[in-house]
């Protein structure tokens, strides 16, 4: 067991091979239910609604199902179930299937919702002939076909927006007891040297969605595909089931460590969406009709001839129907939608919308200190330092390397003296060592996993035999969130945030690299409650696993300080609800023009499925960017959400003043790029946790009706205003950019030059080196802070410089969130809100809640008004009772008026006066 373990970590950290090994993850025929379950195709589904047992009490309908034995002539009721239907807030319905009357309970998934979802009015308008009509108080309606059951979700014009059981896949195996020499197979299964003991049997639940009118579905991030998912009749489904995939290839629809079951439908007439509430293993098949490989004879009957219709299909191992129907209408609609369901995340201390600076691994405190003074003698920007796994005592996480990092403290002080932090990593693996507080306490007290037969389980990974604590239990989750306080956690302090890795959880000698199914979870004792319905196999919770892990390290954050400082994670794992606890980065990559690429898709998929606070390694993990790719990767890392530059241990090292220097000219010019947008980048966030719409936006969700948009998915907006387009491949003089909006004569203007260029379509725009696409739209208004500093938190008290980009109106609006960028305060109304507007006559700045104020130092230094045409001839700042005329230069060539010196204080609203 043990030379196993270490060969498998030698082989594991050796860089440079390439490629997944494909052996080690099963594909739908080696799972199983996915195998069963994708053979199963009815022609007439077995469900039907009993309605005389309708009752509709509140915002839920519920009634019985029962299964009927269709082939037998006498219709023998095989199983019951109860169905629920709810209206929820935000035209959302919920449907929930589950056994009446289970062998032992099925597992509801716990922590992806964001509490009770808000209830909305349900009324039942008709029960006839089979068919019940439902609506709730926006005006939506639902009809259920009593037989063969099926759901229809109705726009507010009256269409069918989404369908359930259309296609008769709704399916809930349900649990049985096993007879005497039954067929094994149902009962056990294999992979490779792996045997899951499936005491329960089969227990898997699948259903059908049917998307009328939509061009193309997205989201179920993460895989490496397009954002616009693709047709699976010919393929494997899409897989979610979180796992630690050793050099994950590109183009894939294979699981990796992420798992968010949102399904999105997008066409010019209207979005929708389903969320799947479910933490087993899940496959998702995808059949666009539009895209040629469904037999046309098929879609004619299907779709009466329209090919605009996507269908799909969600398959689990376990647990009950669970599924959110959302209505949109529009883009942002489903998007918010979703988020108000899983939640927003928080605004993140401002730090971490930084530059990160990582490495597996800076090697002691001189390293550190030498990475830290050298971001300064290179003038570059930076924010964070890193620690991975080899700052502690041999992989005893809440430990330090007493010879490598003996003073921790210090090093710490050393950082935060430049505004900087420290990040340092916390695996959830506990190395079984004699000695090891963590280890003992958890033995002693029962924390850990349990095996199939209930002894701690023991699995493979970089401390060599570990265990793997119990989050479910909420007694181990306090426990472990204990660690996080300062006195027991020496050398941290407020400036040392957490990065959970490895939580899906990663395995080295388990099935697939993770926790075998049959592993046991605690689950809160019930009276009567004995044998298999006294625990949680993991194959119920496993999506979930990482979650559990990181709301634990959030709670343990927010412990140590008494609830005053935000907390900054990082983790690997993701499910539904993950943005409310952490950022998510997508995992190891390598330094290959292809993986720069797909970090677009994978963020856009991320940003919206909630995670909001996506990016990728910069500069690639395994392997070795040379300049020019290094130099594309902070282009594009400087515009996505979560900034690190970080690097597999084998690799040569690569901090940015390592490279020649015209090519560290050019990641310190991306890195301030960053700095002088963090302004942007923090009123975003905080936008997010209020109107929870994604910071990185799919060109569709601004412009639904443009189709050229739909399938766009290596160019984003960062909010509404900036629009990005990184290049992302090798050599080229120039880049198509697809400029959106030309139905309402929208501008966007060339960041750099203030270019304005009308929407049309597709424009080609030549690139230098230095050039990074990114345009701000006609009529928008975006803050910049232009002066160099070492850090943001060395920013705070700095000058805006507020470019206003005019639109045909000559209009322009903005907003400017500021606070202290680290504490709780702004809960008590310390912060600003402020709106800018630019009319012709006049621009103002003004707080949205006059309750709250922050008394930031900061100023204006100068507004850049771009897309003018006739230049006012005088200007007035009115503040309080003072009246200051002020100084104007017009840039003849592009149109630019530059206001010098305007010296309005950001703490207080203020007006200028225009006249012409
Ligand atoms: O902790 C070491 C690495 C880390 O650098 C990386 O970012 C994680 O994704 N970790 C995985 C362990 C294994 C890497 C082969």
């Amino acid at each position: 067991m043990k030379t196993l373990g270490l060969l498998l970590v030698a082989l594991l950290s050796i860089s440079g091979i390439s490629g997944v090994d494909r052996n080690n993850f099963k594909t739908c025929d080696q799972s199983g239910f996915c195998k069963r379950l994708r053979a199963l195709k009815p022609e007439k589904s077995q469900y039907s609604l009993n309605v005389d047992t309708v009752i509709v009490h509140g915002n839920v309908l519920s009634a019985e199902v029962v299964t009927v034995d269709t082939e037998s002539e006498k219709k023998t009721v095989l199983w019951h179930y109860a169905l629920k239907l709810s209206a929820l807030a935000d035209g959302t319905f919920r449907v929930e299937l589950d056994e009446a009357d289970p062998l032992y309970p099925r597992y509801r998934t716990q922590l992806a919702l964001d509490g009770e979802p808000k209830p909305d009015g349900l009324k039942l308008v008709s029960n006839e002939q089979g068919k019940l009509t439902l609506i709730n108080s926006q005006g939506h309606k639902v009809i259920i076909t009593s037989e063969p059951l099926k759901f229809e979700f109705l726009d507010l014009a009256g269409d069918v927006a989404v369908v359930l059981n259309e296609n008769s896949q709704l399916l809930v195996e349900p649990l049985r007891v096993r007879r005497e020499k039954e067929d094994e197979t149902a009962w056990s299964e294999n992979f490779k040297s792996h045997h899951d003991s499936k005491p329960r049997g089969n227990e898997a639940v699948s259903l059908d969605i049917s998307f009328p009118d939509a061009d193309h579905v997205y989201g179920i991030p993460e895989h490496t595909d397009k954002f616009s998912l693709r047709t699976t009749s010919s393929g494997e489904p899409y897989r979610l089931y979180n796992l630690d995939v050793f050099e994950y290839e590109l183009d894939s629809r294979m699981a990796i460590y992420g798992a968010v079951p949102v399904l999105y439908s997008h066409g010019a007439k209207r979005s929708a969406a389903v969320f799947w509430h479910n933490s087993a293993e899940t496959w998702v098949d995808v059949v666009n009709y539009a895209d040629g490989t469904v037999v046309s004879s098929l879609v004619n009957l299907v779709t009466g001839g329209h090919k605009r219709r996507v269908d799909a299909r969600f398959m689990s191992e376990s647990g009950i129907i669970d599924a959110f129907v959302m209505l949109g209408p529009s883009p942002s609609d489903v998007f918010r939608q979703y988020a108000t369901l899983t939640g927003p995340a928080p605004i993140p201390p401002k730090f971490s919308l930084a530059y990160h600076q990582s490495r597996w691994n800076y090697v002691d405190e001189a390293d550190v200190r030498g990475v830290d003074d050298n971001f300064d003698a290179h003038d570059i920007p930076a924010d964070v330092v890193w620690l991975d796994i080899e700052y502690t005592d041999r992989k005893k996480y809440f430990t330090w390397d007493a010879e490598k990092f003996p003073h921790p403290a210090e090093m710490v002080a050393n950082l935060t003296a430049k505004g900087r932090k420290l990040v340092v990593i916390i695996d959830p693996h506990i190395k079984r060592e004699a000695g090891y507080f963590l280890h003992e306490d958890a033995t002693d007290n029962g924390y850990y996993v349990k095996d199939k037969d209930g002894k701690d389980y023991e699995g493979w990974c970089w401390p060599g035999s570990s265990s793997y604590l119990d989050f479910f239990n909420p007694v181990v989750s306090k426990y472990y969130a204990e660690r996080y306080r300062f006195e027991n956690f020496p050398g941290t302090s407020k400036d040392v945030h957490i990065w959970n890795d490895m939580n899906e959880p990663s395995v080295f000698n388990g099935p697939e690299i993770t926790m075998p199914k049959d592993c046991r979870h605690y689950k809160p004792p019930q009276d009567g409650q004995d044998g298999l319905a006294s625990f949680w196999e993991h194959r119920h919770v496993h999506n979930e696993y990482g979650l559990w892990n990181i709301r634990a390290t959030h709670d343990g954050m927010r412990l140590r300080s008494d609830h005053k400082y935000r907390p900054f994670i990082l983790t690997r794992s993701t499910f539904a609800g993950t943005q409310r606890y952490a950022a998510v980065w997508t995992g190891d990559n390598a330094a290959e023009w292809g993986f720069l690429a797909v970090s677009v898709p994978m963020c856009l998929s991320l940003a919206a499925s909630g995670v909001s606070f996506c990016g990728s390694d910069v500069g690639g993990f395994f392997k070795y960017p040379e300049a020019e790719l290094m130099t594309r990767w902070y282009q594009a890392g400087a515009f996505q959400a979560f900034f690190r530059a970080h690097s597999h241990i084998e690799t040569k090292r690569r901090e940015p003043w390592l490279y020649d220097p015209a090519t560290a000219a050019l990641l310190r010019d991306a890195n301030r790029r960053r700095y002088a947008l963090i302004d942007y980048w923090y009123t975003l966030f905080y936008e997010h946790s209020i109107d929870k719409l994604p910071v990185m936006r799919p060109l569709f969700q601004h412009y639904p009706k443009e189709e050229e948009t739909f399938t766009i998915d290596d160019q984003y907006l960062l909010g509404d205003k900036l629009l990005v387009r990184p290049v992302v491949e090798p050599g080229v003089s120039s880049v198509k950019v697809y400029l959106p909006g030309a139905a309402s004569h929208t501008l966007w203007y060339d960041v750099d030059t203030y270019q304005a260029h009308a929407a049309a379509g597709w424009l080609n725009q030549p690139v230098t080196i230095s050039k990074i696409p990114v345009y701000q739209r006609g009529g928008s208004i975006v803050p910049r802070k232009e002066r160099v500093r070492r850090s943001s938190a060395l920013m705070a008290d700095d000058p805006y410089t507020l470019i206003v980009a005019l639109d045909h109106n000559k209009t322009a609006h903005g907003s400017l969130y500021i606070d202290d960028g680290e504490t709780y305060e702004y809960r008590n109304n310390k912060y600003i809100y402020a709106k800018i507007a630019f009319e012709p006559n006049v621009m103002t700045y003004t707080f949205v809640n006059d309750q709250a104020s922050y008394p930031t130092r900061s100023w204006v230094e100068r507004i850049v008004i771009a897309g003018i045409k006739t230049p006012p001839k005088t200007a007035k700042l009115n503040q309080g009772d003072k009246q200051v005329p002020l100084q104007m230069t017009l840039h003849k060539g592009n149109d630019v008026l530059v206001i010098r010196k305007p010296g309005a204080i950001m703490a207080l609203s203020w007006s200028i006066a225009f006249s012409y």
